[in-house]
């Protein structure tokens, strides 16, 4: 597989001059000054394009050109930012930049509590608690029944937690669920909002009403209206799956296991029509074997995110080393590296490690941890390369 890195753009503290030391092939990113819903112009897409290009590397995944939340409810704008959408892949395609990651997460993309979970031997890891997450949901945001949507234990968990909790520890909580994880993927909650809850809770209202086969209903909508512009200039758009992949805030959540994606896949069965292959996301949902869903779905994959979690016994979860957990990563680069040895591939959500903590990177983007899983994953794709010419699998 290609190896790619995500990159922020021009303003991130990794440049792209590292990332050819390291041996980076691809780029991966996003042009994120474009407030969503706007039009990416064609020159602003070549200039970034070619900037990538002038450092040795080549633009090959963008991720993401974010959908609008109108677009996932339906709201009464939703064709007008459909004909935008539309227009950016025309000129991404133009340029040459042929796969585009998005996701139909409603509100909330990926979800952790804690984003410096320690670990032994002094690295720290991305975790998701489940009390804690109930605490948010409960106690802070106050969403009416939220209570029913969580285990008796859970909301044991949760009483004793609000007789101890301090408004620093609150506002840690907001801060990881809706603002460090979410400013950098999506518009939505910005790192100066000053009611950040407010604003979320105006956020979920917008999604009253709207049932599983609703949001289904415009997602295929959606495809439906942008293939014809992907079969005209090669684009492959690719779904991110949902992280975790559980329904959470009482939102629909519809990539989640191998139902929903043979769903979307043949709801508008259109070789464009694609799958980033989240091996971490879908690792964390213990309803998903995630070998069997690559080997299933790895002819529809464009792109694929190589991590990995594990799930605990009472719905936490926590990021793995890349080579252990419940991904199976050896197992999926046999199977990608099989499929089309030209797929992009990127590690994430690695550890904090030798400093990278003081350098204030988006939350799961490391430095140093994610070098160390791009190595370990480049030994990986070696041995199996070995494997596949010596016709051994
Ligand atoms: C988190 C990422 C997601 C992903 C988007 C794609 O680290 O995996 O935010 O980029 O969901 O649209």
């Amino acid at each position: 597989m290609e190896k790619t890195w995500r990159w922020f753009g021009k303003k991130d503290k990794i440049t792209l001059s590292m990332l050819r030391q390291i041996g980076v092939e691809g780029i991966v990113t996003a042009l994120h000054d474009i407030p969503n819903g706007q039009v990416w112009p064609y020159d602003a897409v070549v200039e970034m394009r070619d900037y990538i290009a002038a450092a040795g590397l080549r633009w090959s995944v963008v991720e993401s050109l974010p959908v609008c939340e109108s677009i996932k409810y339906g709201g009464a704008d939703r064709d007008r930012l459909i004909e935008n959408y539309i227009e950016s892949l025309a000129h991404l395609g133009q340029a040459g930049v042929k796969t585009v990651c998005y996701n139909f997460m409603p509100v909330l993309d990926w979800a952790r509590t804690d984003l410096e979970h320690p670990n032994p031997d002094g690295t720290s890891s991305l975790y998701f608690d489940r009390a804690d997450f109930a605490y948010f949901d409960c106690c802070i945001l106050k969403r009416k029944g939220a209570e029913a949507d969580y285990a008796p234990e859970t909301m044991e968990q949760v009483e004793r937690k609000r007789k101890t909790m301090t408004p620093e520890g609150e506002h840690k909580l907001v801060e990881n669920i809706i603002i460090k994880t979410q400013g950098f993927v999506n518009g939505n909650i910005r790192e100066d909002d000053e009611r950040p809850v407010e604003v979320f809770r105006g956020l979920l209202g917008l999604y009253e009403g709207i049932t599983r086969e609703q949001l289904r209903e415009n997602l295929r909508y959606f495809l439906s209206a942008v293939m014809p512009v992907c079969d005209r200039y090669g684009v492959d758009l690719c779904v991110h799956p949902d992280d975790p992949p559980l329904q959470i805030l009482g939102l629909p959540r519809i990539v989640s296991c191998d139902d929903d994606i043979r769903w979307l896949l043949e709801a508008v069965d259109n070789p464009h029509n694609g799958l980033t292959f989240c091996a971490g996301s879908l690792s964390a949902g213990a309803h998903n074997d995630v070998p069997r869903l690559a080997r299933k779905y790895a002819s529809r994959t464009k792109f694929v995110h190589l991590r990995s979690t594990d799930v605990l016994p009472n719905g936490d979860f926590k990021e793995a080393s890349h080579l252990a957990g419940r991904a199976g990563i050896i197992d999926l680069v046999r199977i990608f590296e099989k499929e089309n040895p030209a797929l992009p591939m990127r590690v994430d959500h690695a550890p904090l490690m030798l400093g990278d903590e003081k350098m204030g990177y988006n939350a799961g983007y490391s430095f140093h941890g994610r070098m160390l899983a791009l190595g370990q994953m480049e030994g990986v794709m070696a041995v199996v390369d070995r494997e596949i010419a010596e016709g051994k699998i």
